[in-house]
């Protein structure tokens, strides 16, 4: 059983279950931060000066300040509960990278799809491909500006088309506690969906 608290080092004897997560979401939306702030270690990240090269590519409008990109993946880790390690994969977030994605999608438990609300539809791509992996996942969208409490989960989850199961969430990715909530949410939905499906499979055996 996965608790609220997330700070909890193992102690036992036994190993801690792994669990690879992907963290997904369009250019700019916050993946980096998002394992940067709850890490426990020294997140491993990618980060490449972007030059003028990506003026008119890449879409600065809501990230006028951003300088770097990731170009390969993002990786931190965080012990969840006493027994459960998370092995956060951040992808990177331009579309030339997509590639990549399916690589770091293999494995994954289940993902967090950042949603920046004042671009709705720059998210489509990231849900497409985690749906095509058939994960479960959790949309956490960003509280940038005041604009954002304008935005309901359920106004939210008809702007994306989301299924009704799917949880929406705000999330500061600065924020350690906001981003520990995603992770315990997205674990526990994670748990649910698989135990239903091993219902299903087992009532067909
Ligand atoms: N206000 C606010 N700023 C944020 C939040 N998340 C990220 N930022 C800022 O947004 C900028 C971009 O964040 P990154 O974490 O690099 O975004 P990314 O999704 O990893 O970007 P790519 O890897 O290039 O796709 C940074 O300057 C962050 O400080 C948030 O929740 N609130
Ligand atoms: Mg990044």
């Amino acid at each position: 059983m996965v608790s609220n608290d997330c700070d909890n080092a193992p102690t036992g004897q036994a190993e801690p279950t792994a669990v690879k997560l992907a963290v997904a979401g369009s250019f700019g939306v916050g993946k980096t931060t998002f394992i940067g702030s709850v890490s426990e270690i020294r997140p491993l990240s990618t980060e490449a000066e972007m030059t003028r090269a990506s003026i008119g590519v890449d879409d600065l409008s809501a990230t006028p300040h951003k300088r770097t990109t990731t170009v390969a993946f993002d990786y931190g880790r965080r012990t969840l509960d006493t027994d459960t390690v998370l092995h956060l994969f951040g992808v990177p977030g331009q579309q030339r990278f997509e590639e990549l994605w399916h690589r770091l999608f293999r494995g994954a438990l289940s993902a967090v799809v950042l949603v920046d609300t004042r671009r709705f539809d720059a998210s489509f791509p990231a849900l497409d491909r985690v749906e095509e992996a058939k994960m479960p996942f959790v949309v956490a969208h960003n509280v940038w500006t005041g604009e954002d409490a304008r935005h309901s989960p359920e106004k939210i989850r008809q702007h994306l088309t989301l299924r009704e199961q799917v949880p929406v969430m705000a999330c500061d990715a600065r924020q350690r506690d906001s981003v520990r909530q995603v992770l315990i949410t997205l674990v526990r939905y994670a748990g649910r969906h698989y135990a239903a499906r091993g219902r299903q499979e087992a009532g067909r055996a």
